[in-house]
């Protein structure tokens, strides 16, 4: 069976996976995924022309959000789980379009795009269709990548807009773009130029998914404060929590106080420590390890049980696929998986927890601590200083190195740029990019540090309203005459988001890393470059001198004396 997939960085040769995914996601699943989508877009074509007659089905419309999200790169590797669901995809479609017909009036199977309509029950009939309905389904070189870029940014949507919804959270008109936007790359008839404003409208609602998300979080936890947090190992059992979702985090360390185990953070679960909420836990230690990548090493080496609550999941080695569980939209064969809420009550983590007792304590692989915190409202709390250093030349600028880490070897990169800004530089980072240069001791400015966390990817955010904040502070009136350059990595959809999320704030000049997405064709790049000059990665020293530049050619950095 062969496949095409090339939504994220690592895809084969910059061109597509087309025999297994490098991410190790398989054809069988690929292709369901494929074929899962497709049936998502038709679902929401048909949930929008309910919509448009006064009919939102909350069931229909989470479905969309979460079913996108479990196709998003490193969440879920499991085909079958993929036929069930597209299975119960038809039904909920059946449903919506009998509620529409009796509440509005009959539609013909022909007024439908195939993908709200088509059916099978057989696993071989569903296989044979995702064949057909893949991404090289659209002939059009750009239209094809337009459809990706607007369909991968969504699926970065979807993901932040789950996140607020398990916390209560929710905003329409997300949802209602979310489903236009899906709806509208099955639609034949829709231009070039209509498919770009999409796009850019993708980045905008990009912006107010991550403040609801923002939102959600810090009056559910409290705004992140700076905090040192410890890399070391203590002498107890333990569980390591990786992915995105705080609510899971929550309820896991409810259940486990006073059970003898502690709690350890993961990849992009670190920035959970600088959270008011869950100060109160003796027996939430630190943070154990680096980015997702490097999981084999250091989920073999923590012994204790792993939860992975979101991406990035890679396929477990056998010696330690036993203890990794996965929960919400995540899940692998053969894991074992925590079930959803039900009723409003939290997730039984009682058989991690119980299998967390019988294991060895974490071996230490690291000692020390990293700053976390460092989110709009502990930042801009210091606007006065920050603005008082960049007036007195003491800080030069900012570089916003937040995104996506991989195991791309040009990624060392972000390692040597960091490195080498001067120390009147300021790293402003969110997302797993971070742990590329999070340990280096690189200092402070005046008590600042030189690299500034925001969080995780969709704390980046943060990053935007710090420099909007900045831009009104300061009378600016474009965002790119602040001391600020963009120097983003990306590696799966949710960095495409982020990305459309700046470039729908006017940010202009963004260096994309390590490599171009692979489906941009040369047109789309050619619009992205006209519009946005946005540029790719060159090597470290080029880019720091032009960044340097950019830095310096802002109107509010003192010309130093001749
Ligand atoms: Fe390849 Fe990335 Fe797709 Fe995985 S998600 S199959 S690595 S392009
Ligand atoms: Fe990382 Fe997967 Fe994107 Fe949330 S954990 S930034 S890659």
């Amino acid at each position: 069976m062969s496949m095409y997939c090339d939504q994220c960085q690592e895809t084969i040769d910059n061109e597509a996976c087309t025999v297994t995914g490098v991410c190790g996601k398989d054809a069988q699943t690929a292709n369901l995924q494929d074929l899962f989508v497709w049936e998502l877009k038709g679902l929401a074509y048909l949930a929008e022309e309910a919509r448009a007659d006064g009919i939102v089905d909350q069931d229909v419309r989470v479905f969309i959000v979460e079913g996108l999200f479990s196709t998003i790169t490193n969440v879920n590797f499991d085909p079958e789980w993929f036929e069930e669901q597209i299975r119960e995809g038809f039904e909920l479609r059946r449903q919506l379009r009998e509620r529409y017909e009796n509440e509005v009036g009959p539609i013909e199977d022909a007024d439908l795009p195939e993908a709200a309509t088509w059916e099978a029950d057989e696993s071989a009939a569903l296989y044979e269709k995702a064949a057909e309905v893949g991404v090289l389904s659209t002939e059009n070189e750009d239209v094809r990548s337009l459809r990706e870029l607007l369909t991968y940014g969504i699926k970065g949507i979807a993901a932040y807009a789950d996140h607020a919804y398990v916390l209560g959270e929710q905003k329409d008109e997300v949802f209602a773009f979310v489903q236009r936007g899906l709806a509208a790359t099955l639609d034949d008839t829709k231009s070039v130029d209509e498919l770009i404003g999409l796009v850019l409208e993708s980045g905008e609602v990009g912006v107010e998914v991550m403040e609801i998300l923002d939102s959600a979080h810090t009056s559910t936890y409290g705004h992140p404060e700076p905090t040192e947090v410890d890399i070391g190992v203590r002498d107890r059992p333990a569980i390591l929590v990786s992915g995105h979702d705080l609510k899971d985090l929550e309820e896991l360390l409810e259940q486990t106080e006073g059970e003898g185990v502690d709690v350890y953070t993961h990849g992009e679960m670190l920035p959970a420590h600088a959270y008011p909420a869950f100060e109160e836990y003796d027996h939430f230690v630190g943070n154990y390890g680096n980015a997702w990548w490097q999981q084999h090493d250091e989920f073999e080496a923590f012994n204790g049980p792993v939860l992975m609550t979101t991406n990035c999941l890679v396929p477990p080695n056998d010696s330690y696929a036993d203890r990794t569980y996965t929960t919400g939209v995540v899940r692998f064969p053969g894991l074992p998986h925590v079930e959803d809420r039900e009723d409003g009550e939290p997730k039984d983590f009682s058989r991690l927890i119980e299998h967390a007792k019988e294991t060895e304590p974490p071996e230490e692989i690291e000692t020390g601590t990293v700053p976390n915190g460092f989110a709009h409202n502990a930042v801009l709390d210091r606007a006065e200083d920050v603005i008082e250093a960049i007036q007195a030349g003491d800080i030069r600028g900012f570089v916003v190195m937040g995104g996506c880490d991989g195991r791309h070897p040009e990624r060392e990169y972000y390692t040597e740029m960091a490195k080498s800004l001067p120390d009147d530089v300021i790293i402003l980072t969110a997302g797993c990019a971070k742990y590329r240069y999070n340990k280096l001791d690189l200092g402070d400015i005046g008590g600042i540090p030189r690299v500034l966390d925001a969080g995780q990817c969709n704390d980046s955010y943060s990053l935007l309203k710090i420099a909007m904040e900045l831009q009104e502070a300061l009378g600016v009136e474009d965002i790119n005459d602040l001391p600020i350059a963009y120097d983003i990595a990306w590696y799966e959809q949710k960095a495409v988001t982020v990305l459309l999320a700046l470039l729908s704030q006017g940010v202009e000049g963004i260096r994309l890393g390590p490599t171009l997405p692979a489906f941009l064709s040369d047109t789309v790049v050619e619009v992205l470059v006209e519009e946005f000059d946005i540029k790719p990665v060159d090597s470290v020293e080029a880019d720091r001198e032009a960044i340097l530049e950019e830095l310096e050619s802002s109107p509010l950095v003192p010309t130093p004396p001749a």
